[in-house]
């Protein structure tokens, strides 16, 4: 179960979030049902939609716009998005977008539970749905339920401020499984339980909270290594490749690929591209910075303005840098598909992954899998992504320190060729022990584990479940339309 899922119809254009091209490819493997949000607003209560296509069935439903303002633009995009990433600058609380991220978690809940055999395993996707477990649960579903955050999970003293902490922390003590990108995310998580007192060690990754046993732990996403090589390599005939690479003549390119978003570090990239320029006056007119940027979120504010202030930064280091035959900064706000990307990455000598934090930065590894062996670029990865954990064979910056990051892209341009060599395979090696196929295949696994430490009878568990839940029904209260900023 994710928040949007990609019928096969409707996905005419290319995926621009990693979630959706990780799970397409496990699900193909695997088969079973895929739940979420259908990406439409209606007014009246639909049936579910279901679509089958071969060993998958997607089933989704509507939301309100309500339900969209509150649970998805309100409570997951300005709460919980910016507090998982570090900004308590851009945090919004609301008391109406936290009642409705519970509302309509309960009400997925709802229409999950008509869908689910007793046997069936549930695998929870992403911060939209932290509650689900604990909604079902409630319900009496005793199925097997593992949970995996795609993002990062912050120190106690940031998570803390998110608006009902207690709850969301709770709730996710009531999967079986709990996963995160990287093994700090995964002890962030657990020092705060710690911290509240909610939960207390068994062994060394398991968890006991009010007489249920869980597990928690880091599952590190991957890509698909060998297909992404593959159309890399025939990606050469492909029309925007080719026309990319005779725009650039006889310069380096450098490339950078990210949704729209303030967690991805495009403006101090540009800005330290520019310090770059600035400091290596030898390097002006010999390299060109690529970023492709398709929009995202535009219906929050923050984004709206990020996007003006990228835009600046690009054609502010135009107008100074650039020349009548010379665009130093290449910006483009759309979305290319799997092939051109993996063409692109291919030609350019360095690959800049700078994201402020990240919960693992698949762009990362595609970039790395991309590489000619005999010939690979060099990538310059923040050491706030979670890719980093395993990259670390990459020139790993602190994307903050724009003169520090300008001279690793400086660094890159000229490591000679062996070094290049060297950094790469290493990283290659990563990338062939841990693509996206281990990845779900160890989530699985580990979900599909009974604990041999089960400790409370289930009654137990019903009666502190139902503590938890109708608190924040009471505490947010539907009724009150809310306050906000803007
Ligand atoms: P995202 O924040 O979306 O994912 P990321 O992991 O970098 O970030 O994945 C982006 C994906 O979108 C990549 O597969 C990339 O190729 C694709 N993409 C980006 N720009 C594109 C463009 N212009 N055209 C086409 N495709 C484009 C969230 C978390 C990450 C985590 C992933 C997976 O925020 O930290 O790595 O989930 O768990």
């Amino acid at each position: 179960m994710s928040n949007r899922v990609p019928v096969p119809s409707d996905s005419g254009s290319p995926a621009a979030g990693g979630l959706a091209v990780a799970l397409n490819a496990a699900l193909q493997q695997n088969g079973g049902f895929w739940f979420g949000w259908s990406g439409n607003v209606s007014e009246e209560e639909r049936p579910l939609q279901v679509h089958d296509f071969g060993r998958v069935s997607y089933a989704v439903m509507d939301l309100t716009q309500r339900d969209v303002d509150e649970y998805y633009a309100g409570f997951a995009n300005r709460a919980l998005w910016p507090v998982c990433h570090y900004r308590l600058d851009l945090t919004e609380i609301a008391s109406n977008d936290t009642a409705g991220y519970f509302r309509v978690n309960e009400s997925f809940a709802r229409r999950l539970a008509t869908l689910l055999k007793p046997d069936d395993v549930v695998w929870i996707h992403d911060y939209h749905f932290i509650p689900l477990a604990a909604y079902l649960r409630q319900m009496g579903f005793e199925n097997r339920m593992g949970f995996f955050l795609h993002i990062p999970w912050a120190p106690y003293d940031v998570s803390s401020a998110l608006p009902a902490y207690q709850t969301v922390l709770s709730g996710l003590t009531r999967y079986d499984l709990v996963g995160f990108q990287t093994r700090r995310d995964a002890e962030n998580f657990t020092r705060c339980l710690e911290q509240e007192n909610m939960a207390r060690k068994v062994s060394d990754d398991r968890w006991e909270a009010d007489g249920r046993v869980f597990r928690v732990g880091a599952f590190p996403i991957g890509i698909e290594t060998d297909l992404f090589r593959q159309e890399a390599r025939e990606a050469k005939s492909n029309s925007l490749v080719r026309r990319m690479r005779v725009s650039m003549e006889d310069k380096h390119l450098i490339i950078g690929v990210d949704r729209l978003d303030y967690s991805k570090g495009i403006r101090q990239r540009i800005e330290a591209f520019s310090c770059m320029l600035e400091r290596f006056p030898q390097m002006r007119n010999k390299v060109t910075f690529l970023q492709i940027t398709p929009k995202s979120r535009s219906e929050v504010p923050e984004y709206l303005k990020m996007q003006h202030e990228v835009a600046e930064q690009a054609g502010w280091t135009n107008g100074k840098f650039g020349d009548v035959d010379w665009t130093p900064v290449r910006y483009i706000n759309k979305a290319v598909s799997r092939t051109s990307l993996a063409g692109l990455y291919r030609s350019a000598r360095v690959g800049m992954v700078t994201p402020l934090r990240d919960g693992m930065n698949l762009v990362a590894k595609e970039y790395v899998a991309s590489q000619r062996a005999t010939d690979p670029g060099v990538l310059v990865l923040s050491r706030f992504a979670g890719a980093a954990a395993e990259l670390d064979s990459a020139l790993l910056v602190n994307p903050y320190d724009t003169e520090a990051t300008a001279n690793a892209i400086v660094r890159a341009l000229q490591m000679p060729l062996e070094e290049r060599k060297e950094r790469w395979a290493a990283m290659m090696e990563k990338l062939r022990a841990n693509t996206v196929d281990h990845w779900c295949a160890a989530f699985l696994a580990a979900l599909a584990e009974e604990p041999t430490d089960v400790l409370q009878p289930p009654v137990e568990r019903a009666a502190a479940l139902d503590t938890a839940l109708p608190s924040a029904a009471a505490q947010f209260g539907p009724s009150w339309t809310g306050y906000r900023r803007n």
